[in-house]
Formats: structure tokens, C-alpha cells, sequence
């Protein structure tokens, strides 16, 4: 249960405020509890966490959506395992991924999806040290390492990496936010309730929204005690993990709320569970349309990175978007 108020902006294409910085406007917030108040009458320092402009992450400008390619060097990953069991092929990927418009890409050698097996250290950076050491010779994007352990992600930044995505917000590897302070490179905090091995067994919140919230906010206060800037923090509300189909959709459905922490968010929906279960697709690589339909919903959220495996769709439609909305 979340103690101190909640404040989502409630994003329109024509507010007198700036959302984070970015695309989205506002004029009124929803506070909970209290309900809805103008803009002018909000506290200076909520007001000034909505509104910043957010710091660049490794580069890229948060004032405007950008592409995360998931590069997924596993062989069980849910919907892209063992595509990508060799270097070459996974340069490949990630050439033709970047020239599709990701900006940014994400390299995991652990799958994180519910029930995945522990994959030991030193399987993990033989998975992905190679491909990252490959890609920052031939690539000039920002390569982001997935992963929860502290010595992965030591490695990886050594070989080239220049962003921590931790799904566990640092919580599996008590080193990991020291090694994220050393190494001076942003990380990506994301929300799970249990582990992979067993957090879709019986999900429960009395508020999602709410407890979500409240426990990103303590990450950011350990990463913020542990010396990373807040300029090198993103949030992530982490759909699918240990969440139902409702939960997910709360989520996705007040998404705004994450921007009253002051920092990028991203979203990582694609091709999960829940847009199957809606839309009635089994197989995983068939949900491109789903999958970038709650991209641009993320992004008339306000949400500045979409970590996405269907980077050319996502592309086009974003493309789309902004030439509409945010041109
Ligand atoms: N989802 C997955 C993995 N890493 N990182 C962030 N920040 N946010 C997410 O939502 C997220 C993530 C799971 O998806 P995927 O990598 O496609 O599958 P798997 O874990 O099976 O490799």
C-alpha cells in the first residue's frame, strides 16, 4: 500500500504544462487520494518532477520515443530463444535491427520469462560478452546488458555496454547497484513481484498502480543512496512480471503515473502473455500488431524508450504517431 500521495498527470495533446519534458501536455493531475486538481494549484515539487526535462540516457535525447531492439542470445527465451546462438548471427540481428530504427539495444543471455531456469555467471557472460564486444566494434548505438547479476553486468560493461537493464531493480544482486555507481553508466530499474521461477503463480495487490509506484520509488531512493545519479535512473513498471491480465492493463492504462518519479520510463510489453490472452494469438511472434498497438499507447503516456522485438512495425507506427501527434 502506497503511503504518501500519488500524482498522475493526465496526458492531452494540448495542456498548458510539459509532461517530462516531452510530447505529452496537461493540465490537470489526478491525486490520489484527493482527486483531480489544476495544474497551477500542485505543490512546486511535484510540478517540477512531471515536468523536468529528462536528462539523455548514453546519448539519446528523452524528448522523444525511442526504440529499444531486444537482442535475446538464449536458447529459451519466450517468444525469440535459440534464433540467435552465434555471434555473426546475432550481429546481424542487430544490424538489420538498427537499420529498422532501434536506437538503442538490449542483450540478454537469461531468460527472464515465468518459470525460466537460473543460468550460472559464467554461462551468462559467455552468452553475451562475445556478441557485445562484436556489436561495439561494428555498431555505434548504445548496447544495454539484461541482466540481474552484478558480475554480467562488469563484464558486459567492459566489453562495450553502456546501459544496465536489471530486472529486479537490484534486489537478486546486492552488488549491483555499487557496480552500476562505478561504472558511471545508466540503469534500468524494473518493478517484479517474485522471481521468473515462480511470479505468475498467484499474482495479488490490493493497488497495483499504486504498490508498483511506491516500490520503484524506494529503488530509486537505493540507487540514489548507492551514488548513481538520478540523471542515470529509468523506471520500468515490468509487465508481466508477477502480474495478471488486469494488473498489466492498470498499468499500462495510468501509465503516467511513473513520470511523478522524475525520471525515463520504459515499457516492455512486447508480444507478452497478456496480448495473447486478449487477442486470442498463441504464438508468440504473432502478436507484432498487439504488441506495437501498446507501444503507442505507452507512448501518449509519455513513455520515452519501448523495448520492443518487432523493431521495423514499432518504427513505422511511431513514425506515424508523432507525425500526427507530436510532429
Ligand atoms: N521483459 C523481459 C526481459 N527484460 N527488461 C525490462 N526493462 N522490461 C521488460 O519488460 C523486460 C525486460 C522479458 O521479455 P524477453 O526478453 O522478450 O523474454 P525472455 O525473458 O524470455 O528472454
Amino acid at each position: 500500500m502506497s503511503q504518501s500521495p500519488i500524482y498522475r498527470a493526465l496526458p492531452t495533446l494540448a495542456g498548458q504544462a510539459c509532461l517530462a519534458g516531452g510530447w505529452c501536455r496537461f493540465d490537470t493531475v489526478e491525486r490520489l487520494p484527493g482527486g483531480v486538481c489544476a495544474v497551477g494549484d500542485l505543490d512546486p515539487e511535484v510540478l517540477r518532477k512531471l515536468t523536468s526535462p529528462r536528462a539523455a540516457i548514453c546519448g539519446l535525447p528523452m524528448d522523444r520515443p525511442q526504440i529499444m531492439g531486444i537482442l535475446n542470445v538464449t536458447p529459451d527465451s519466450f517468444s525469440d530463444g535459440g534464433r540467435l546462438t552465434d555471434v555473426g548471427g546475432a550481429v546481424d540481428a542487430a544490424i538489420q535491427m538498427v537499420s529498422q530504427g532501434a536506437t538503442i539495444l538490449d542483450i540478454g543471455g537469461e531468460s527472464t520469462r515465468p518459470g525460466a531456469a537460473y543460468v550460472e555467471v559464467g554461462e551468462e557472460i559467455d552468452r553475451t560478452v562475445p556478441v557485445i564486444a562484436e556489436l561495439s566494434r561494428v555498431l555505434s548505438v548504445p548496447i544495454s546488458i539484461d541482466t540481474r547479476k552484478s558480475e554480467v553486468a562488469k563484464a558486459a560493461v567492459k566489453a562495450g555496454a553502456s546501459l544496465i537493464n536489471d530486472v529486479s531493480a537490484m534486489e537478486f544482486d546486492p552488488d549491483m547497484a555499487s557496480v552500476a555507481a562505478e561504472a558511471g553508466v545508466p540503469i534500468c530499474l524494473m518493478h517484479a513481484q517474485g522471481t521468473p521461477e515462480t511470479m505468475q503463480r498467484n499474482p495479488t495487490y490490493e493497488d497495483v498502480v499504486g504498490e508498483v509506484l511506491t516500490h520503484l520509488a524506494g529503488r530509486v531512493d537505493a540507487a540514489l543512496a548507492a551514488g548513481i545519479p538520478a540523471e542515470r535512473i529509468i523506471v520500468d513498471p515490468g509487465i508481466g512480471f508477477g502480474k495478471t491480465l488486469e494488473h498489466n492493463l492498470a498499468l499500462l492504462s495510468h501509465l503516467s503515473v511513473l513520470h511523478s518519479l522524475g525520471v525515463p520510463v520504459l515499457v516492455g510489453a512486447s508480444r507478452k502473455r497478456f496480448i495473447g490472452t486478449l487477442t486470442n494469438v498463441e504464438a508468440a511472434d504473432e502478436r507484432v500488431h498487439g504488441s506495437v498497438a501498446v507501444a503507442l499507447a505507452a507512448v501518449a503516456q509519455g513513455a520515452q524508450i519501448l523495448r520492443v522485438h518487432d523493431v521495423e512495425a514499432t518504427a513505422q507506427a511511431l513514425k506515424i504517431w508523432q507525425a500526427i501527434h507530436a510532429p
